[in-house]
């Protein structure tokens, strides 16, 4: 049994817990125009970019706004967003996190970022694990949002790899279906009811080990924690 080349991290909701921060930051724009909104709806928000985000409430609310209003309204989200994750620190980096990638480098597993955030370098920095990756592609350097599979792609062709000898970590059905689309195996952390697109689903990274990954990657039967 072999080793992926690579592991490629979705980073919000699988290396930092920012999911609640994006809810609420949207919930007061969705607030603000009396759109219901409520975790159910942001779980398909997850990992869409800033402006196909609102884009998606608006198209909830059945409203239409012009191209500004919508940039004003990402902006502001924006705002309360950034004063949220401004705060972090490395004790908001999900169990598991900084384990596993330690795990993949002694095993010569090179290991990249492939998020839709234009915040990706202030968390990262923000957690002390801006210099923990090979490459990192983020919402600052794709044209197409997930589901389209471009930023795990890019993260593949900068590591030198090609797509099948990465596995992606994500936590949103946008991002699973991204993974797939780009011909990648891809570890679903979180709800296996709601990432059931995913070769596998698990709760967290302390359930990953070399073994678990090796048989993801070879096809052989996977024997859960
Ligand atoms: P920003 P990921 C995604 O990050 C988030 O899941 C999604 O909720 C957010 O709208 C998107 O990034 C854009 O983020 O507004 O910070 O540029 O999960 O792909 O790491
Ligand atoms: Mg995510």
């Amino acid at each position: 049994m072999s080793l992926p080349k690579a592991c490629i991290f979705d980073l919000d909701g699988v290396i930092v817990d920012t999911v609640p921060a994006h809810f609420v930051a949207w919930k007061a724009m969705a607030d603000e125009l009396n759109i219901p909104f409520t975790e159910e709806e942001n779980e398909h928000l997850k990992g869409v970019s800033r402006i196909d985000s609102m884009k998606r409430i608006l198209a909830m609310g059945n409203i239409e706004k012009s191209e500004q209003e919508i940039i004003d309204y990402t902006t502001r989200k924006n705002e309360i967003y950034v004063e949220i994750i401004s705060k972090m620190t490395p004790s908001d980096i999900l169990p598991g996190v900084v384990e596993f990638i330690d795990l993949l480098r002694q095993h010569n597993v090179a290991v990249a970022i492939g998020s839709s955030s234009k915040n990706t370098p202030t968390i990262l920095k923000a957690v002390g694990l801006d210099q923990a990756f090979d490459v990192i592609v983020d919402g600052n350097q794709v044209t197409y949002s997930k589901p389209d599979p471009e930023v795990f792609l890019k993260g593949a062709n900068q590591l030198d790899f090609a797509p099948a000898e990465c596995i992606v970590l994500e936590d949103a059905i946008s991002g699973v279906e991204a993974a797939k689309r780009g011909g990648m195996k891809c570890i679903g952390v979180g709800d296996a009811k709601v990432l059931g697109a995913a070769d596998v689903v698990i709760s967290d990274m302390t359930e990953l080990n070399i073994d678990f990954l090796k048989a993801l990657y070879t096809n052989e039967e996977l024997h859960q924690a």
